[in-house]
């Protein structure tokens, strides 16, 4: 009988991880809603990969980011020069007291430098993150598809995107 319950509750506890991975991680203060990292062509080495992190307690860093489907990950800033949208490497990524950073395409987001394997939509990725405070994390990044709509599909309807 003891057999069984903990086979049990094993099972329980990693329904409950996967659950949870899937949406919303936490570790400390933070919180880390919907990791996501996008598809890549075959001949593709680099992808970007990102993220919500909520600060609930006081100001914290994350200061880097590994994964074993690259060689190296780089935060990464995306801004306007002039009409060129330019990336470049950031040191840390703040996160204010309280507040709440999004990684998203054309802003703040994780990078995939030298990937030894394509990123396929549906696949999972870890990544693991680290924090001053908080520390390190393993999170698992659902990768997405990034093609744009089909267009001129009957029903297609961009209103219920928003
Ligand atoms: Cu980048």
């Amino acid at each position: 009988m003891k057999k069984v319950l903990s086979a049990v509750a094993v099972i329980a506890s990693m329904l409950s991880f996967s659950a949870i991975a899937a949406h919303e991680v936490k570790v400390g203060d933070l919180k880390l809603h919907n990791p996501n990292a996008r598809a890549t062509v075959p001949s593709q080495k680099m992808s970007g990969g990102f993220l919500k992190i909520e600060n609930t307690g006081t100001a914290d860093k994350l200061v880097s980011a590994s994964s074993p489907v690259s060689k190296s990950m780089e935060l990464h800033t995306m801004s306007m020069e002039g009409n060129v949208m330019k990336m470049r490497e950031v040191k840390a990524i703040d996160l204010p007291a309280k507040g709440v950073v999004e990684l998203k395409p054309g802003g703040l987001h994780l990078m995939f430098i030298d990937l030894n394997k394509q990123l396929k939509a549906g696949d999972v990725v870890p990544i693991k993150l680290k924090f001053e405070k908080a520390g390190e994390v393993e999170v698992k990044f659902h990768v997405m598809d990034n093609k744009p709509p089909a267009h001129g599909q009957p029903g297609h309807d961009h209103s219920k995107h928003h």
